[in-house]
């Protein structure tokens, strides 16, 4: 369905900036234009979106060496010292136990990791401990490589809705702003959707951010139903061509049965509009909450099918080993990693990344 497109909207900060409290509706879509002089094309029909963020393996790698240096620092140059003994013995396991535990990585997941260590040393018939340490990046990289995770943010039909959850304070907002100015970046024309109308000055919030990025913002007024910010958001992002919409939700309500059952009938109000391919509900955790933020996200996934987890804070935390946690306790790939409070603070996750950025030598001369 396409709306019928009307020249003469004054801005294109309009939606954000001048209808917004004097009716529930801020939108109305036949005042909706296309992006630019023309409707987006879809370049990327076809094919997939995260292919677009191509800006630079290396840009997405130094951010991440950076984001984990409190993790490296903290424990796992020390899981690199245990390494540098003369033979691997059971000192050995009892540390490496301790120090993986002791990183957030969890208890289940570090004797995963340590039984898929003692499988390659036997297969492999090593006996040198350094040998050993590149057997566990391996297994760590193995971990985090998640069969279908390159494939849980395509679309061959945009628009891309991204509609992110997560508890209040774990970095939803801030998210959406670095997604969305990483789609930009990337050529691609994006709109975001106000859809946590509970908290106060939130919907200010993302069009502080819309106004900073020049994003478009689709927003209705405090203590509106989000499912109809939802609607028109796709509606709006439909009408326009837009490639990437993205839905930021609440935190908090008054009882979290309220907030599960909101994000579904905001899930089921964008599915319903014929866009549920291109649906990725985007788990936003607090890297600096460890174990106990998977306990908060196990909450989300038991109550709405979730398709990756965006990592956020994690340049602010030594627990950065609740990477390999979400990987393998809640099932989900970790998509994008948050670096810093700035929009341009995001990694692309790419497991390799992490797991040389864990044990890299990069500070060593500086200690
Ligand atoms: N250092 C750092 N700070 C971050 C990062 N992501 C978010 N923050 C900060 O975390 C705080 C909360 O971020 P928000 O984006 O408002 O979180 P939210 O989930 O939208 O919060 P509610 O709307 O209250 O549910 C802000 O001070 C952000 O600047 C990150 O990757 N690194
Ligand atoms: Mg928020």
């Amino acid at each position: 369905m396409r709306a019928t497109l009307s020249s003469g909207v004054p801005s294109r900060n309009v939606l954000a900036t001048q209808l917004p409290f004097r009716s529930p509706r801020l939108l109305f879509l036949n005042e909706v234009r296309p992006f630019g002089d023309a409707p987006s094309n879809h370049s990327m029909a076809g094919s997939t979106l995260l292919r677009f963020f191509r800006r630079g393996d290396r840009e997405d790698k130094n951010k991440t060496e950076q984001a984990v240096e409190r993790t490296r620092r903290t424990w796992f140059r020390r899981v690199t010292r245990v390494f540098q003994r003369s033979q691997i013995d059971d000192e050995m396991w009892d540390e490496l136990e301790e120090l993986l535990i002791s990183a957030d990585v969890g208890v289940t997941t570090s004797m995963k990791l340590l039984d898929g260590l003692r499988d390659r040393i036997r297969s492999q018939a090593i006996s040198r401990p350094d040998e050993a340490l590149q057997e566990l990046k391996a297994e760590m990289a193995d971990l985090l490589s998640p069969k279908d995770g390159a494939r849980a943010m395509e679309t061959d039909e945009p628009p891309l809705v991204l509609l992110m959850a997560g508890v209040n304070g774990a970095g939803k907002t801030t998210s959406i702003a670095k997604l969305a100015n990483l789609y930009k970046n990337e050529g691609k024309s994006v709109l975001l959707g106000a859809g946590d109308t509970f908290r106060a000055a939130a919907v200010e919030q993302l069009q502080t951010w819309g106004e900073r990025l020049e994003i478009d913002v689709v927003a209705h007024r405090q203590g509106a139903d989000p499912g109809a910010v939802a609607f028109d958001s796709v509606q709006a992002a439909v009408s326009r061509n837009a490639d990437v919409v993205i839905i930021d939700t609440a935190g908090r309500l008054h009882t979290r049965s309220n907030l599960m059952d909101e994000l579904k009938k905001i899930r089921n109000v964008i599915a319903r509009q014929g866009v549920a391919r291109s649906l990725k509900v985007v788990l936003t955790m607090d890297a600096t909450t460890g174990q106990n933020g998977l306990i908060q996200a196990r909450a989300f996934t038991e109550a709405i099918d979730c398709d990756g987890v965006f990592l956020s804070k994690l340049d602010g935390t030594a627990k950065g080993g609740v990477v390999l946690a979400i990987a393998d306790d809640l099932d989900l790939p970790v998509l994008f990693i948050g670096t810093g409070e700035q929009p341009e603070d995001i990694a692309v996750f790419d497991a390799e990344n992490f797991v040389d950025g864990l044990f890299s030598t990069a500070d060593a001369a500086n200690d």
